[in-house]
């Protein structure tokens, strides 16, 4: 095992990895910007390092300074955590290049799960399934409108280089074809300084379920159930769950083997994601694979009874993986919210500031992962999540009526926050049930406003009676 690593991230990934580390007596190493000197992973780590400015692309994103810091403190390995460069292939290669063990996959691996109409073409060669649609990127406007009419309408043009809903676009009939197609080449040049894009039959409402696997490096690819990820809004998730309530033993098994499958296919080792889109007869198709860590690994963890960052850290040392079965099946019940600095009744627009008061949830089955204190600076140069709250329950319903007390009890002012819309999903019949889809946010949006804005008026109301 490693005996010193480097942590290239900040904030509660950054806390989250040094936890483990320290656990296991792996020494750590922080890195940090000029923005974050007051931060918790800093303060936490056996040693830290300011590596430039507040802006990202001058500090956490800024390979020479992060290497340096590697190689002046004697890392042995480097752990990108999500975000910045867990996913920059580069970094990845001129990392291990440097001599450093990257904790990740290899970084063609990397390379090729980035360009999305690659990943598309090695699944379909793999026998993993995909919704109908062009082989690869397309050459021509022409050839898109053939594969289009074969296929039928809609269809869902993508970028290659995209990912995360980055650089879409919709065509409902032939007519718009054309145009739709043009604009989507210059929003992806724009986007990603590469034009090229791929087409896809489009699924209505689907649900995002994606299957966290591992891998060693002695060809062993373990899958750890599936993650429901379809409350999101604009491609920002805001609740997750595992189990996913829509997957029955069977569509895991399914889906665990594809996941397996698709990971086996391209030789991939460490941490990785396999997105698929489900329909409501329980069809899947893969979408994209995350070759890191994932903001909500920890519902993985809750109901597999498994720590990922000291499966990542085993498996990058060299270790086999410690378990046996190819499907680890679930325990009970997890589900994680994202609490994020952002005014949910204002289209969740980020709301960065200082928490002047900060009173965390705590008691059995309730977990929180975050980097946050009374009198912490949410600063504007960097994401808007705060913390992340996860509850487990034997049922799915234990699990939420948990989730609901510790968001009550989450006392955080100066800031708003996400709470107010987590407390309004966790009673709505629709997410209790379990029947939704990717459109459940944009759907109840209005409803969720009007409820705030008469629970503030009624509160404001009491106020005054007092
Ligand atoms: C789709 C789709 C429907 N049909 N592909 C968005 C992000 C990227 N990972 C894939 N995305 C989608 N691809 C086909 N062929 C609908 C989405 C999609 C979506 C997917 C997952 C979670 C939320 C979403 C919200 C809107 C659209």
């Amino acid at each position: 095992m490693f005996s010193k690593i480097l942590v290239a991230n900040r904030g509660e990934i950054a806390v989250r990895i040094i936890r483990t580390c320290k656990r296991m007596g792996i020494a750590t190493v922080a890195v940090y910007s000029e923005a974050d000197q007051d931060a918790l992973h800093v303060k936490m780590a056996d040693e830290a390092y300011c590596i430039g400015p507040a802006r990202p692309d001058l500090s956490y994103l800024n390979i020479p300074n992060l290497l340096s810091v590697a190689h002046a403190t004697n890392c042995e390995a480097i752990h990108p955590g999500y975000g910045f460069l867990s996913e920059n292939p580069n970094f990845a290669e001129v990392a291990e290049k440097c001599g450093f063990v990257f904790i990740g996959p290899e970084h063609r691996a990397i390379e090729r799960m980035g360009q999305k109409s690659v990943a598309r073409e090695l699944m379909i060669k793999s026998g993993v399934p995909v919704m109908p649609g062009s082989q690869s990127s397309i050459e021509t406007v022409e050839e898109g409108l053939k594969i289009a009419r074969d296929i039928g309408f809609p269809v869902l043009i993508k970028a290659t280089s995209g990912g995360g809903g980055k650089g879409m676009r919709l065509v409902e009939k032939e007519e718009d074809f054309a145009l739709l197609c043009e604009m989507a080449h210059g929003e992806a040049l724009a986007s990603f300084g590469d034009k090229r894009v791929y087409v896809e039959k489009y699924m209505r409402n689907p649900r995002h379920v994606e299957v966290q696997i591992i891998a060693d490096n002695f060809g062993k690819v373990v899958a750890l159930g599936e993650r429901e990820c379809s409350i999101q809004r604009r491609h920002q998730k805001l609740i997750e769950e595992s189990p996913s309530p829509a997957v029955t033993p069977e569509i895991r098994r399914k889906m665990a083997d594809t996941a397996i499958k698709a990971a086996k296919a391209i030789n991939y080792r460490n941490a990785g994601t396999i997105e698929f889109l489900l329909d409501s007869e329980g069809n899947f198709f893969f979408m994209e694979m995350n070759t890191r860590l994932q903001v909500e690994h920890p519902v993985t963890e809750m109901v597999c009874n498994s720590d990922l960052v000291e499966l990542q850290l085993r498996v990058s040392s060299g270790e086999p993986l410690p378990i046996e079965e190819e499907l680890v099946q679930p325990c009970g019940w997890a589900v994680e919210c994202r609490i994020n600095a952002e005014d949910p009744a204002m289209s969740f627009i980020p709301c960065p500031g200082k928490i002047h008061k900060y009173l965390v949830p705590g008691g059995p089955w309730v977990r929180v992962d975050s980097a946050a204190y009374e009198n912490y600076v949410v600063s504007s140069n960097y994401d808007s999540m705060v913390a992340k709250l996860i509850a487990w329950g034997r049922t799915r319903n234990e699990a939420l009526d948990r989730m609901t007390a510790a968001l009550k009890e989450y006392d955080i002012q100066g800031i708003e926050t996400t709470i107010p819309f987590h407390l309004h999903v966790l009673k709505h019949p629709d997410f209790r049930s379990g029947n939704f889809s990717t459109s459940f946010v944009d759907k109840h949006y209005e409803q969720f406003i009007r409820e705030l804005k008469e629970s503030s008026t009624e509160e404001k109301e009491q106020l005054a009676a007092i």
